[in-house]
């Protein structure tokens, strides 16, 4: 009977209205009379957010009856952006709400703006996570996402002169999109020492006592799906002090104090992200993030298994846990110790569990990218946890020697334990000896981690442990929500949006790729995303640039292995070629705006000397009345997911130009083809899918193949070497201080001209500008241009997330979507 007065949701216009101004009035307890923007926000926000909790409330009661496998996708980070919008467009309800902002006096485009961005993560591994999230609802996957609650996200940039500052990510001031739940805790123990001793009964105990103990508060998120009434989970854990007796003790003793500063510290472990991208920095604290945050999702997740009433030996067939990079690797031994030690499992009866309960996802070969613990640091935080993976590192060099016997070589190559001072504990490694299967996120990088950084691994477990799940993208926010008017004209050509559901159904563009008229409208909302951008940068850099200029563009993590310093020397180069011609030569070039956005690690130097040149040879180029409309160079400030959204749309050619063989996959790439931009790139990660799939007249590929690198790197010491003459002329010019201070900049060439050009700039200069001269011929011919868009936007259909996840169900999780009956 309570179901007939439980809040059902708004469906008309009134109806909405009335729930927003409800909301405002009294959630939020705010007078009607000063009803700004963000109060329109937060109202709409929870109108939409009670239509959602009905149906997430209903999803998990299915979920928990149908007593079938779940997914559980472990990540340090979910970089989901805003949540309005794409409630709106998963709710289904969206012109309701315009219309009914509209009479209230508000621009929806405006309300959705007011979000703050949810910016738990750094970059493309944070919001892969997001991606599939998205996926897995919207294909009724039962799954469920664990992360941290960081109080503070990745920082905000802000450039001051030209350099980088950081400013502090504060977002959880007004969040509607989580729900605390102060009933949902696990108390997690850190430090300490291990008992072993016989109990009365002489068995054998194991116990790991005392040490400190936190407490995990669980926060949880609903995930829409599309087309869908699945809403799924994604559960943050937050630290606070654990109110054990230990605490009241000190309170009641009068060490206050120290009451206070122990809660504090309590606090600390998911106060901040790790600002890290690619890099790893062995810091007890990020350690303490890893383990808090493990220990609180297995504990959850076991929870849920024993009110099955299985026997542990069903575990993997009701769980399946995915690891996003190395960063959960420590739940694998987590759920060796919890049925060792706990719940009295033998040693091989629980491994046997554990390894086909999880599968471990790779991102990176990079060598300083792959994490590493010191033993003595693991030691001192997880005495009993370092035990066990000695133990899992014995039992597993043992099956080697049965192998490879005498190959003392092969034993300490793969052994989980570096043997250094201190001695290391390889994570990957680790994640690879507890999984049952090893991803990796692109057809190359799969390759790679075969026959480079995990090949004798390949020779201890055979090749069928390892393979490829090639990234892909959501196409409702990346497609939808971030091009609203593209969307709208395919979906008139091909008569539905079922292509959002179905991305492949993207190839009946195909008959239109000499379509005029559409090839005009095409064209249109092109130059209109322009427009936009442009408006965009004259607010924000003060500059203005000309829509119909090609727009290209590199926004992503700063790193000196994608090679933003490549891109500005060609930028500068361009600049030079641009001095020296004549007026009549000037006339024929094709004007152009450079565009770059992206954060630098805090402590990365080099990445920060890189955004400093960008702007300062932006300061010079963008007032030289020589150049005028041919060139301008914008830095936009603070790249994030929604400014992704703007800028996506507006680019004609974007930059996906890693030293081959560097980048995994990249996921960038698919977003701009499928917004019909083409792109520029090197023969690495995903652009070789891309390639593979739009063709290759409509990619404009360059450089040296990733097999190649390695002779390359060696010849720069040891060969007959010299640096490109073309780029010796940049490097003169910036060496002249026609951008300021020269000195600043010394570095980036150095890296070049003295210490070997380890990602091979020089090597490809000049590939690199014959190709963009190239791009500048073919930008003239519009006609064709347009074709190769539509063409590549009518192949990209593979990069859906969707098609991705489906591949994660069926060759590592086993696992099967959840049938929805849809209401009438
Ligand atoms: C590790 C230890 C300590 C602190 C930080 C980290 C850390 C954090 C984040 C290490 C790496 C990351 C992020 C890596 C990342 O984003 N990798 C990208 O993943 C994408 C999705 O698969 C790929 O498309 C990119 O190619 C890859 O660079």
């Amino acid at each position: 009977a309570w179901r007939k007065f439980s809040p059902k949701g708004f469906t008309s216009k009134e109806d909405f209205e009335a729930e927003c101004v409800r909301h405002i009035e009294t959630t939020l307890a705010r007078s009607l009379f000063n009803c700004d923007e963000l109060a329109a926000y937060s109202g709409t926000a929870l109108a939409f957010r009670d239509r959602l909790i009905i149906d997430w409330n209903k999803t998990q009661q299915r979920q928990t009856f149908a007593d079938q496998k779940r997914i559980y996708y472990l990540s340090l980070e979910f970089l989901m952006g805003r949540a309005l919008d794409n409630a709106m467009l998963n709710v289904g309800l969206k012109n309701v709400a315009k219309q009914g902002l509209d009479e209230l006096g508000f621009r929806i485009e405006d309300i959705i703006n007011q979000e703050h961005d949810a910016a738990l993560g750094n970059g493309g591994l944070g919001r892969l996570a997001a991606c599939f999230l998205d996926s897995m609802a919207s294909l009724n996957y039962p799954a469920w996402g664990y992360g941290l609650r960081y109080r503070y996200g990745i920082f905000k940039q802000e450039i001051e002169n030209g350099y980088q500052v950081e400013i502090p990510d504060y977002w959880l001031d007004f969040n509607p999109w989580e729900f605390p739940r102060h009933d949902v805790t696990v108390d997690v123990q850190f430090f300490g020492w291990v008992n072993k001793y016989t109990d009365d009964e002489g068995k054998q105990v194991v116990s790991w006592q005392d040490g400190e103990m936190v407490t995990a508060v669980a926060y949880d998120v609903p995930v829409p799906g599309y087309g869908t009434s699945t809403v799924n989970n994604l559960r943050l854990w937050s630290s606070k002090a654990s109110s054990g007796e230990f605490d009241f003790a000190k309170f009641n003793s009068g060490d206050y104090e120290s009451a206070v500063a122990d809660q504090q510290r309590a606090e600390t472990i998911s106060a901040v992200l790790y600002p890290n991208d690619n890099l790893e920095r062995g810091k007890e604290l990020r350690l303490k993030q890893q383990y808090f945050w493990c220990a609180a999702s297995l504990h959850d997740i076991i929870r849920r298994f024993k009110k099955t009433q299985r026997k542990w030996s069903e575990f993997p067939d009701q769980v399946a846990i995915q690891l996003n990079d190395t960063h959960p690797t420590l739940a694998i031994v987590e759920l060796q110790r919890i049925l060792i030690d706990k719940e009295g499992l033998e040693w091989n009866a629980a491994w046997d569990i554990v390894t086909k309960t999880f599968g471990y996802t790779n991102h990176t070969v990079l060598p300083e990218a792959l994490e590493k613990w010191s033993v003595p640091l693991i030691q001192n935080l997880l005495p009993r946890h370092l035990q066990i993976i000695y133990d899992i590192n014995l039992f597993f060099l043992q099956t080697v020697e049965r192998r490879f016997p005498k190959d003392r070589e092969m034993l300490s190559r793969v052994s989980i334990i570096e043997e250094s001072n201190p001695k290391m504990v390889r994570m990957a490694y680790l994640a690879i000896v507890g999984s049952h299967k090893v991803n990796g996120v692109a057809e190359l990088h799969s390759d790679l981690i075969k026959t480079t950084i995990f090949k004798d691994f390949v020779k201890v477990y055979g090749p069928d442990k390892f393979t490829n799940v090639t990234n892909g993208i959501t196409p409702r926010r990346w497609l939808h929500q971030a091009n609203p008017r593209l969307s709208e004209l395919i979906a008139s050509k091909l008569g539905s949006y079922e292509f959002l559901k179905d991305l492949t159904l993207l190839n009946k563009l195909e008959p239109f790729v000499d379509d005029k008229e559409f090839k005009k409208e095409w064209a249109e909302i092109k130059y209109a995303n322009k427009v936009r951008l442009a408006q965009h940068i004259l607010k924000s850099n003060g500059v203005s640039v000309n829509p119909k200029a090609l727009f290209d563009v590199q926004v992503k993590r700063i790193h000196e292995y994608k090679r933003q310093q490549l891109n500005i020397f060609g930028v500068i180069h361009r600049y030079l070629a641009i001095k020296s011609m004549t007026p009549e030569e000037r006339k024929k070039l094709a004007p152009r705006v450079s565009i770059f956005g992206g954060k630098a690690a805090p402590g990365y130097w080099m990445a920060k000397t890189i955004i400093h040149l960008i702007n300062k040879v932006g300061e010079v180029i963008n007032k030289d009345p020589d150049v005028g409309d041919l060139l301008k160079v914008i830095f936009l400030e603070d790249y994030n997911v929604s400014k992704a959204e703007i800028i996506i749309p507006a680019s004609d050619i974007s930059e996906h130009i890693s030293t081959a063989g560097t980048e995994a996959s990249g996921t960038s790439n698919m977003k701009f083809v499928l917004n019909g931009g083409l792109v520029i790139g090197t023969l690495d990660g995903a652009n070789i899918e891309i390639t593979r799939e739009i063709g290759e007249e409509n990619v404009f590929l360059f450089g040296n193949l990733a097999e190649d690198v390695e002779d390359l790197r060696h010849n720069h010491f040891y060969g007959d070497y010299s640096v490109n003459p073309e780029l010796l002329k940049v490097f003169e010019c910036i060496k002249s201080g026609t951008f300021g201070d020269e000195a600043a900049f010394g570095a980036l060439i150095s890296a070049i001209v003295d210490h070997g050009d380890y990602y091979l700039v020089s090597d490809d200069f000049d590939s690199y500008c014959k190709t963009h001269d190239l791009i500048d011929e073919s930008y003239k011919n519009q006609d064709k241009w347009v074709s190769k868009s539509i063409q590549s936007v009518a192949r990209m259909g593979f990069f859906t997330s969707d098609r991705c996840i489906n591949e994660y169900a069926d060759s590592i999780w086993n696992i099967e979507p959840l049938a929805v009956k849809e209401e009438a």
